[in-house]
């Protein structure tokens, strides 16, 4: 462990930075004295309708989970991001897009983005969306794709972005779950030079049994691909927008009327719609990007994941432009056309603060130094990291060669359930170590416990766990709300539970280790590992499937299937290829499996579980270590599966 290295604050940063240690320590005590108090203050950088008086009403208790902030005052989400900052920043850029086309990048300023979003705003609610409605969003990294949350946000309605690399199934399964009237794509999108057919895969979801809940569909015409039209459901989005009024009166909304539903996945079931509201999650959104960015006025900010994901929506999104932000848009994937292209967009466009994923870094990394000789990357300022547990070697690389041993890295953890950062450095207050997230944001307050729901103290590993609630914080479960208790609320009593595994150390550091359910997080991605057996066991040759992840260099972990074949398949290299395909097309490319062995039997408990902890031991190539294994109903499968390893 690297541990020992520690990079101290620099006090450039810190003389400048909207925090330093002291403030950071002050605030941080406040918040958990008396939020109330502290929360009260904070919504003051919101403009309301109607002020808040009522700042928090949160129970954990599993019996009555409820969670309210700000509950009394009333908002607007698109108003924050755009009307406000109309009179001191309107000719400012809001939005650079950046194309995947080197050629191709525009500015949009706040007026522009204020003005087309109201025509959108308009366009929708003459298509019928009211206060209350779901809309599906279905896009490529577009500015309208943030222009479509805010013209939702605007007229009180709930948007539900699928990320665009999902199949027909899976957007399926969502336009179903949210009931949702309308969904909003484009004809294609494009990445890495390549068109992805977005609206063919609408079409193609908008036939599966329960998806004619679906009324319409609003294309952006992004390349002028051919597609199909299906007269009476698809509109042009130029048409319906183009000559509508660009003023449109925001609705005011309660603060805790939803503002999104986000699907994501968890270790069982289909994936959850996390709901999420407006006055809390817009309060904390804002909040932390200021402070853990240490965002000061003109800075140009770059957050590389997709708006698909919660880290587009509350850090491409809402936390920047509520605060008057230059956020850059990137439609494209940073290997094309060269893997130096992340630099080259850097210095073409100033970036000072460049926020990505471990996956990507060390996806560069594997090319060697070289890489970022494209670029000089002088503009940037501050470094930031999301999406999984970054290693000590990427964390220096990162710093040493992106940053050119100069710029602090914010590691920062959360989850599409936080809404917005928990614990991270903030750059002008805490000595960074390559590997942690440090320590907690304000009204943040991490628990470490062990199995048995002991709170453990002092140095130590354990789950970790939040004591109370934060504005950020999700909601429910679309329509299922007792999913939301079961899950993160009935393993600790009093406790949201993360998923997540930590270890606190003598500094009072937290190290996130990983997941510690049956999620999998691949390049940053969650994935379910039930999703993908439900998937595998629906194709005809199957009898059973165990999904377990694997330690991967580049994508941090990777996908190994165990398949029990159906009596009388044939276990073929051809068959191997056909359900990988079969997953790809089921869920989508990022669930494409690295690994499949046959398994002529699994190793269960004689109550029928399966051992993952065996089948993941199997597939790290850790096949000493295997534990016990007398609990086995048969433990000579594990022999035959150590056997016929596949070979990697
Ligand atoms: C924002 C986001 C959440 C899961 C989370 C954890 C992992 C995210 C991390 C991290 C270690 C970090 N995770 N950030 N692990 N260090 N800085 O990624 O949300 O897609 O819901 O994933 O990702 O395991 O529980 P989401």
């Amino acid at each position: 462990m690297t541990e020992q290295h520690v990079y101290p604050v620099r006090e450039d940063i810190a003389a400048n930075a909207w925090a330093d240690k002291e403030k950071y320590l002050a605030m941080y005590q406040q918040s958990v004295d008396d939020p109330e108090g502290f929360w009260a203050e904070q919504a003051k950088r919101i403009d309301w309708f109607k002020s808040p008086t009522r700042i928090k009403h949160t129970s954990f208790d599993p019996h009555d989970v409820d969670i309210r902030w700000f509950e009394d005052g009333t908002l607007n989400a698109s108003v924050n991001c755009l009307d406000r900052h109309l009179a001191t920043r309107g000719d400012q850029t809001a939005i650079i897009w950046e194309g995947d086309d080197p050629n191709d990048a525009k500015h949009l300023t706040y007026r522009e983005v204020y003005e087309r979003t109201n025509q959108l705003a308009n366009a929708l609610k003459a298509l019928g969306v009211r206060k209350g409605d779901v809309v599906t969003l279905y896009m490529p990294m577009i500015p309208e794709a943030a222009m479509a949350m805010l013209a939702c946000a605007r007229i009180g309605a709930v948007h539900s972005v699928v990320f665009g690399g999902f199949s027909p199934d899976a957007l399926a399964q969502r336009v179903i779950g949210a009931d949702s009237k309308l969904v909003i794509t484009a004809d294609e999108s494009v990445r890495g030079g390549k068109q992805v057919p977005l609206k063919d895969n609408v079409d193609a979801a908008l036939t599966r049994a329960g998806a004619e809940v679906c009324e319409k569909v609003l294309v952006v015409k992004r390349t002028g691909g051919d597609i199909d039209w299906h007269e009476g459901r698809d509109v042009w989005f130029h048409e319906a927008v183009d000559d509508q009024s660009t003023e449109c009166a925001a609705e005011e909304m309660n603060a805790e009327d939803p503002l999104f539903i986000l699907y994501t996945s968890g270790s069982t079931g289909a994936p959850k719609g996390l709901k999420h509201t407006t006055g809390g999650y817009l309060t904390y959104a804002s909040l932390t990007h200021q402070y853990v960015f240490d965002y000061q006025d003109g800075e140009v900010y770059w957050c590389t994941a997709d708006v698909g994901w919660v880290t587009g929506h509350s850090y491409i999104v809402y936390g920047p432009l509520a605060n008057g932000a230059i956020t850059l848009m990137f439609e494209g994937v940073p290997s094309y056309p060269t893997h130096g292209r992340m630099g080259e967009i850097v210095d073409k466009h100033k970036v000072n603060i460049l926020y990505t994923a471990p996956t990507a870094v060390r996806a560069l990394m594997a090319h060697g130094d070289h890489v970022m000789d494209s670029s000089k990357r002088d503009s940037l300022r501050l470094l930031g990291s999301v999406g999984e547990p970054i290693n000590p070697e990427a964390w220096e690389w990162f710093y040493r060669v992106i940053g050119n041993s100069r710029c602090p890295i914010v590691d920062t953890w959360w989850q599409t359930e936080t809404g917005g950062i928990m614990i991270s450095p903030l750059p002008g207050a805490i000595d960074l170590k390559p590997g942690s997230a440090t320590r907690p944001f304000f009204g943040v307050q991490p628990v470490l416990l062990d199995s048995e729901g002991q709170v453990l103290e002092g140095a130590v590993d354990g789950n970790l766990a939040i004591a109370d609630s934060w504005p950020g914080q999700a909601r429910s479960i679309w329509g299922d709300h007792e999913r939301f208790v079961q899950t993160y609320f009935s393993t600790y009593k009093g406790y949201y539970f993360t998923g997540d595994g930590c270890r606190r150390d003598e500094d009072g550091y937290y190290w996130i280790t990983g997941r510690v359910d049956d999620v999998l997080n691949v390049s940053g991605h969650r994935m379910g590992t039930a999703e993908i057996e439900s998937s595998l066991v629906a194709h005809e040759t199957v009898a059973e499937a165990a999904v377990v992840g694997f330690p991967h260099d580049i994508k941090g972990q990777g996908i190994y299937i165990y398949v029990t074949l159906a009596d009388g398949v044939e276990a073929t290299e051809e068959l191997k290829k056909e359900l990988a395909q079969w997953v790809r097309k089921d869920i989508g490319p990022i669930a494409t499996p690295d690994v499949i062995q046959w398994a002529p039997g699994l190793p269960k408990t004689r109550s029928g579980k399966i051992m993952r902890r065996i089948l993941r031991k199997i597939a790290a190539n850790e096949c000493d270590g295997l534990g016990d294994t007398s609990t086995l109903a048969d433990p000579s499968v594990v022999d035959e599966l150590i056997e016929h390893r596949a070979n990697r």
